[in-house]
């Protein structure tokens, strides 16, 4: 076993930001932004995110994100600084940028986790308007979907979504919450995960992506992963925390994405088959790496030396 990985400060690759999917590119610039003027890594992740939160023009995140089945927007969303601070919005509804608000509850409150209503009620004394997140696109597509209301939670197939069968409402676009990890020039680093969960989902619902160790984790001492996918499979695994853990055991980025994808197919392959999880990781050295279920896994990198899209590695 190798020992744990040492802070690198100073080096050449800080600062860097990585994020998951194609929306990674634009939520990258807003991250970098605070890097490259000397910000903290936790204030580039929550100005990254908040880009793709108010962007409207996904269906995964923030404004636009597909409701509930009862036609409801609820958003989930986490923030973790590089010194175990972190805060959780859960099931929160009519405010544009839930991160922002996680970070509120990290920075004002003694808790870690708020949630639906008293998220919102937090929110509101903290200065966030209420917004109807529902656009005519996602209320569109919600009442295409309640012509069969076929609660059919399978996430992520890109590769199986524009035809056939596989084209039914809400297994088109209920992919792709956004995980983002940075480390700033002082060599901290931190992390934020965002998303309106999954499509059509039961009311009251809640993915990974807000719980501190599933969709998101960070340890400065080690690194960072966040997840994106079936949030039901990455809780089981804790997969975020369990990927930081095999890092901090000498695995490399995609190494340890890719066993906890392993342990994900374990438990069903069959399963595992149908539907995608991909997880994204950063060490302390800002070396990432990624790995995922299916094909089609793509996330965005940004530091002095490169602005470009990767691809994950995946099983099937
Ligand atoms: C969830 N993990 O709510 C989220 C959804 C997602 O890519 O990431 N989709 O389960």
């Amino acid at each position: 076993m190798l020992a744990a990985t040492k802070a690198v400060s100073g080096s050449a690759v800080f600062p860097i930001v990585i994020s998951t999917w194609d929306f990674g590119r634009e939520a990258n610039e807003g991250a970098w932004a605070v890097l490259a003027k000397g910000g903290r890594a936790v204030d580039a992740v929550e100005a990254g995110v908040r880009v793709t939160e108010a962007a409207g023009n996904n269906f995964t995140v923030g404004l636009g994100g597909l409701p509930d089945r009862d036609g409801r927007v609820t958003l989930d969303a986490c923030i973790m600084d590089d010194k175990y601070g972190c805060g959780s919005v859960m099931c929160l509804e009519n405010i544009l940028h839930p991160v922002s608000v996680a970070r509120l509850v990290m920075d004002k409150t003694p808790h870690i986790i708020l949630v639906g209503e008293g998220a919102q009620a937090f929110a509101l004394a903290n200065g966030f308007k209420k917004v109807d997140l529902l656009t005519p696109a996602s209320k569109k597509a919600w009442k295409e979907w309640l012509k069969t209301s076929k609660y059919e939670p399978v996430i992520n197939i890109e590769n199986k979504m524009n035809s056939g069968k596989d084209s039914l409402p809400g297994r088109k676009y209920n992919h792709d919450t956004i995980g983002m990890l940075a480390i700033d020039q002082q060599g901290n680093v931190s992390g934020a995960c965002t998303t309106s969960g999954m499509a059509f989902k039961m009311q009251g619902r809640v993915g990974d992506s807000p719980v501190i160790g599933a969709g998101l984790y960070v340890d400065n001492e080690i690194g960072g992963a966040t997840a994106t996918g079936v949030g039901e499979e990455v809780i089981r695994i804790a997969g975020a925390h369990l990927i930081v853990e095999l890092m901090r055991q000498g695995f490399t980025p995609q190494q340890a994405c890719r066993e906890a994808v392993e342990r994900i197919v374990k438990r069903s392959p069959a399963k595992a088959k149908e539907m995608q999880v991909g997880f994204l990781a950063l060490n302390k050295q800002g070396v990432h790496g990624a790995f995922c279920l299916q094909e089609g896994f793509s996330y965005a990198v940004k530091s002095a030396s490169e602005t470009q899209m990767h691809t994950g590695q995946h099983y099937f």
